[in-house]
């Protein structure tokens, strides 16, 4: 399975999301994040949400702490099936600048743009925002419309 990251920043009781530009996902606010790319030095998925991080928030990632699994299935397009370790990062060296990729913007936890992120997103970054690690399974039926989920908080990840 397609193993990639995640990584949301926060700072005093704000997120920081990108506007994706291009590619899978385009015009949804989502963490940084993308796969593990052997050719680009990856050797591991931490390497991976680090290198991602500063490729499209321009940011370098410090500690970051992982707080959740994902398996996303989409039964209708297997090749978007991903496993996505999600991490949650309180430092970082740099300000948060737009690529090529993504457009970053700080969102208070009560502002979250729900209605222009993933269907799952909703149900998750709640607990996360509430200290809560998680493991969770998501099946989408077309249209990216959940179909069926389980979210379950685990206290070792
Ligand atoms: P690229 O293909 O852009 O990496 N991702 C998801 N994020 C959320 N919040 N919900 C989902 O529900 C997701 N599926 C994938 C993982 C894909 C990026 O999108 C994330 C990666 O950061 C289905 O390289």
């Amino acid at each position: 399975m397609r193993q990639t990251t995640l990584c949301l920043l926060i700072k005093e009781g704000e997120v920081l999301l990108g506007m994706k530009k291009r590619g899978f996902a385009t015009g949804k606010w989502n963490g940084f994040g993308g796969k593990i790319d052997e050719e680009k030095g990856d050797k591991n998925i931490l390497d991976a949400a680090v290198r991602e991080t500063k490729e499209e928030a321009g940011v370098t990632i410090i500690n970051p702490e992982k707080v959740g699994t994902f398996h996303f299935r989409f039964p209708y397009k297997e090749d978007w099936d991903q496993d996505v370790h999600l991490f949650l990062v309180k430092e970082w060296e740099g300000e948060p600048a737009e690529s090529e990729e993504m457009m970053p913007k700080w969102f208070k936890f009560n502002e979250i743009p729900y209605e222009t992120m993933w269907d799952d997103d909703k149900h998750w970054l709640p607990l996360i925002l509430a200290n809560k690690k998680i493991e969770a399974d998501f099946i989408f039926k077309e249209g990216e419309i959940i179909s069926s989920q389980d979210i379950k908080i685990v206290t070792k990840i």
